[in-house]
């Protein structure tokens, strides 16, 4: 190929408000351009991706290539067609995002068993109720025996769905029956995490599986030993350990940093250790040393899904999501950045040495080159959180010039799938009748789960807040994980009443009604299992059809960039979800003139959907997101039967019936509220 059509394209900087619609990362944009400061965001602007690389046109399996198939009929020097290769690179990526979550999960379970046995300093089983729910599930004897005893052969079940090499991952028979048989029919029924991840590894090495829908096919298998395996693990052990959810009062953005507190932000995904360092923050101890090095205290929050993890189980404030890590840190107000495992950049150590900021690594599997490493072990953990306390502390004297953005917003997170149950019937007959009854009645037109990343590709936090946005004005329920949410948060979405003004006329009576946020936080990016388990709850309430594809309902991932998303859409678009993904299509490059090729994009659309009733496309426009979005829940209404979507209906109920008759003298309001005026 000809070295000006391999050419890779320079993109223009992008001024601030170009590259972020968040305020506070817009001043912090601007800081860094003034001090000559790189940022991802610089970055982004300053590589183009490679066109042929982004596009899924590069097989780099063996020592032969790269490989770069750029014309139609092109293969690479083993004969490997475009869609062999795309679908190859899609299932290595989707194997790797399983592995994280899972691995995850596999450690959450380790916990388990620790605390189980009395092993692990400082934690306790603080959801009980969980743990003989979820242990009753896989009928684990629950009665008269302690929370040890079951939380011991809970651990040992899900230690050993890593390890399995036969049978059916026992998480699998929470799915609605008639997905289950779908699975069961089509061979994709995952049986053990580490045996489906190690599989598609090898089936992709040279020589190996090179039939398109073959490896996707695996591929969609490796992913539900995710969505219904190693994540769901992460999710249910999270909630026995560090309590189920429940709505709690936080804030969202930079502005959350203090100027004289000693800031300590918690960045990665894993619970376990950001749980223990809100304990060590709160010891008396740490405190009166904070006090003593000059602060008035410690103040601790979060980036990315550990922030997700600390905010909706005990309102610890998020910083921000995955592209604000460096900016906070360029606030110069971070004595200590502590990471575990899961989008940390590498940059971040070298940002820090501009500032004072330490960062800190804490997982035997991370280590980042000239950062601090302070191993986290779950069996001294309160210990290790309290020495890793004390290192920011006395990097306090160390902090020069600070500037943090006087940009926060409040939040209600800590919807997960139990407390939407419960709110929705409240303790005595929990259910999601409610909610089937509203996406039945038009009032709720259908519901959208806005998920995942942040990428500098895209404008930081606009395609997840024009999407929610608008489908909110469209009575479309939201729900939302990851860095999605805390995109929202900034944006006011996720405080009771306050972004109602914003909201269709029917999504906003139930709201009122039901005393929730238009968008529902439901956690961190393992906790898309908590959607999974919603979908299904909701085909057992009834009147929705009897699989998840039959649910008026969306998946969205607007800013993705992680692997990780990769293997959340494939596990949705299984289990029957129409999900979109926003922004780079690794699929992109046709091979459309070779014989007998199979369209890897079209396969994901019309091939999946016809297995799967669920489909899986990448779009670069979110007006477009929002249409299809609109159109299949549509779609959807009217496949069941219900009634065309028609707001005029609603809206005249609720606050905002009484706001209409406020101004009315007494029996007159009377008489409009209950249609006749109350004996006195
Ligand atoms: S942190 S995977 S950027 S959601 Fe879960 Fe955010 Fe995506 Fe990481």
């Amino acid at each position: 190929m000809a070295e000006e059509e391999i050419r890779i394209p320079r993109k223009k900087r992008r001024s601030p408000e170009e590259a972020s619609v968040d305020p506070a990362a817009q001043e912090m944009l601007a800081f860094a351009d003034l001090r000559g400061i790189g940022t991802a965001f610089s970055r982004a602007d300053a590589m183009a991706p490679c066109n042929i690389g982004s596009a899924g046109m590069c097989c780099d399996l063996c020592g032969m290539g790269p490989c770069r198939l750029t014309k139609d009929g092109m293969t690479g020097i083993c004969g490997a067609t475009i869609d062999t290769i795309q679908s190859r690179n899609f299932i290595r990526a989707v194997a790797a995002g399983s592995a994280a979550h899972s691995d995850h999960g596999r450690d959450m379970a380790f916990t388990l068993k620790a605390v189980a046995n009395g092993e692990a300093e400082g934690y306790t089983i603080r959801d009980i109720a969980k743990l003989r729910t979820v242990a009753a599930k896989y009928d684990i004897p629950i009665e008269d025996r302690s929370p040890e005893d079951i939380a011991n052969d809970l651990a040992d079940l899900y230690i050993d769905q890593f390890g399995q090499q036969r049978g059916t991952l026992a998480p699998v028979l929470r799915a609605p029956e008639k997905r289950k048989k779908i699975w069961n029919e089509l061979g994709v029924t995952p049986r053990g995490v580490d045996r489906e991840v190690v599989e598609a590894l090898h089936r992709t090495h040279m020589g190996d599986d090179q039939e398109p829908a073959h490896i996707l096919h695996h591929a969609v298998r490796t992913s539900l030993a995710d969505g219904w395996g190693g994540s769901m693990i992460a999710t249910d052990i999270s909630d026995i350990l560090f309590g189920t959810p429940a709505p709690v009062l936080g804030e969202a953005n930079l502005g959350v940093l203090k100027d004289d507190m000693v800031n300590v932000v918690v960045h990665g995904h894993e619970p376990t250790l950001s749980q223990m360092v809100v304990a060590a923050s709160q010891d008396p101890e740490i405190i009166a040393y904070a006090k003593a090095a000059g602060a008035e205290g410690i103040n601790l929050s979060g980036i990315c899904c550990t922030a997700n993890e600390i905010l909706m189980r005990q309102g610890i404030p998020a910083a921000g999501n995955f592209l604000q890590q460096e900016l906070a840190i360029l606030t110069g107000a971070v004595e200590a950045m502590v990471v575990d495992v899961q989008c940390i950049m590498q940059a971040l150590v070298t940002l820090a040495d501009e500032f004072h900021t330490k960062i800190i690594t804490t997982s035997p599997k991370v280590r980042i080159k000239d950062a601090t490493h302070i191993e986290f072990d779950e069996h001294n953990a309160l210990s290790i959180a309290k020495n890793i306390l004390k290192e920011a502390i006395d990097n306090y004297e160390n902090r020069g010039e600070i500037r943090i953005p006087d940009y926060k917003n409040s939040l209600i997170p800590g919807f997960s799938h139990e407390y939407i149950n419960y709110m929705l019937g409240g303790s005595y007959r929990a259910s999601f009748r409610p909610l089937n009854d509203a996406i039945m009645a038009g009032r709720i037109r259908g519901v959208a789960a806005i998920v995942g990343c942040t990428n500098p590709r895209i404008q930081h936090d606009s395609h997840h807040t024009t999407i929610t946005e608008e489908l909110l004005k469209q009575d479309v329920l939201v729900v939302e994980t990851g860095c999605s949410a805390i995109a929202s948060a900034k944006m006011g979405f996720l405080l009771g009443d306050a972004g109602l003004d914003r909201v269709g006329p029917g999504l906003r009576e139930v709201c009122e009604t039901v005393g929730i946020p238009p968008v529902l936080h439901m956690g961190s990016c393992v906790d898309n299992t908590r959607i999974l388990t919603v979908l299904t709850q909701m085909v057992e309430e009834g009147g929705l059809g009897d699989d998840i594809n039959e649910v008026p309902a969306v998946g969205l991932a607007p800013e993705w960039m992680s692997e990780k998303a990769l293997s959340i859409a494939t596990y949705c678009v299984a289990s029957g979800a129409y999900v979109m993904m926003g922004g780079s299509n690794p699929v992109e490059g046709r091979g459309d003139k070779i014989p007998d090729s199979v369209l890897v994009a079209d396969y994901f659309d019309s091939g999946w959907e016809e297995l799967y009733g669920g489909k899986l496309q990448f779009l670069d426009d979110p007006e477009e997101m929002i249409r299809r979005t609109l159109d299949h829940i549509d779609a959807k209404r009217e496949a069941l039967g219900l009634p065309g979507y028609d707001p005029t209906q609603f809206g005249k109920s609720g606050d905002a019936r009484l706001e209409e008759i406020e101004g009315l003298p007494l029996e007159e309001r009377q008489a409009a509220l209950y249609g006749r005026v109350p004996a006195s």
